[in-house]
């Protein structure tokens, strides 16, 4: 990998062509498909940052154009997407968290050999607060036979990965990426409208600072979750106690943690035995970077890169972040439970 420092200006596509020859048999479809992720982008943080003004800016162009329905951003950043891709020749379907089934690319496109998932605008009820929100996507190469994309391309397991990565539309618009070559973070600079390389080669701390939990689940954990939770909080005397944070945005919550170090937990409970999280658009993508980064991801059983799909919207438990801190998760979640006698 040609190394970069935090000072040199370097763009994405400048980035992305550079890693693609490191690798004599790439044919630059995977580095198109991120291009265009990027585009896509930088048209949905253009959205997010006027969410704000929606109803007075909805105002003025609903005088401006007649029936013009204000979009909600998810929708909108679910259509940026699929407009964006559906006619590279790139993909040969395509999988949203707000489509039900399998998007197929439209009869009058070329196919190609990729499949792309993605949850288009996670956390979006936190716009009205201003809070950050992301988008997260998975590429994995077609396994099956045919030029359309079919649902058994779709429920890989996640180790299938050839990229990932998220953007997260906070105080800054960063997008943050892997192709298995190590996790790189990009800083828009909305000034010249370009992602500059801003986080070259993140490594997250082996342990954390931080735990990120919604507690208000506690009394639906089990036993081995309550106890997992006392040790991150100091509370049984092992370690000292993790700050907690929890913003209720996954991407917010996990990138924080990628920097800084940290757990973030969304464990299965009486009232969500899956867990709440999506596999294969969220879980899926966050674990291989956090694998590439020197984390983990674990869904109380198991890696999260192991686990088999059989649905494209199902859903998983969750723990994901600093390594030492996962393996404090295995040894507590792999104890025996008490039954209930
Ligand atoms: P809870 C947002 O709705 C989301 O899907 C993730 O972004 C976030 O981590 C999680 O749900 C928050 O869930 O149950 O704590 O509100």
């Amino acid at each position: 990998m040609v190394k970069h420092t935090a000072t040199s200006v370097v763009t994405i596509e400048r980035f992305i062509i550079e890693q693609e020859r490191l690798v004599p048999e790439a044919s630059g479809a995977l580095s198109s498909i991120l291009y265009d992720i990027a585009l896509a982008a930088k048209m949905i943080a253009s959205k997010v940052r006027r969410a704000g003004l929606v109803d007075i800016l909805g105002a003025m162009e609903t005088q401006n154009v007649q029936g013009e329905i204000q979009q909600k951003l998810d929708v909108f950043a679910n259509e940026t997407i699929i407009k964006a891709m559906d006619h590279t020749g790139r993909l040969c379907a395509m999988a949203s968290e707000e489509v039900p089934d399998i998007i197929p690319i439209p009869d009058n496109f070329k196919r190609g050999n990729y499949v792309l998932l993605f949850d288009p605008l996670d956390g979006s009820s936190n716009i009205d607060v201003n809070v950050p929100v992301g988008t997260i996507f998975s590429v994995m190469r077609k396994i099956t036979r045919g030029a359309d994309g079919e649902m058994e391309d779709m429920l890989q397991p996640g180790r299938r990965q050839v990229a990932a990565g998220y953007i997260i539309y906070g105080s800054s618009t960063m997008l943050v990426y892997t192709t298995g070559g190590g996790v790189h973070g990009f800083t828009l600079d909305p000034s010249i409208g370009e992602f500059l390389l801003s986080h070259p080669d993140i490594k997250i701390p082996t342990r954390g600072r931080y735990l990120s939990v919604n507690d208000s689940y506690e009394q639906f954990w089990d036993e081995n979750v309550k106890a997992l939770m006392r040790r991150y909080r100091g509370l049984d005397g092992h370690q000292k106690a993790m700050s907690v944070r929890y913003v209720g945005s996954l991407v917010a919550d996990f990138h924080r943690n990628m920097l800084g170090g940290g757990i973030f937990a969304y464990p299965s409970n009486r009232q969500a035995p899956k867990g709440k999280l999506r596999l294969l658009y969220e879980a899926n993508p966050l674990a291989f970077i956090a694998k590439e980064a020197g984390g983990a991801a674990y869904d109380g059983t198991e890696e999260i890169l192991d686990v088999q799909p059989t649905e494209l919207h199902q859903r998983t438990p969750l723990y994901i972040g600093s390594r030492d801190d996962i393996a404090t998760a295995r040894e507590f979640l792999s104890r025996q439970l008490a039954t209930v006698g």
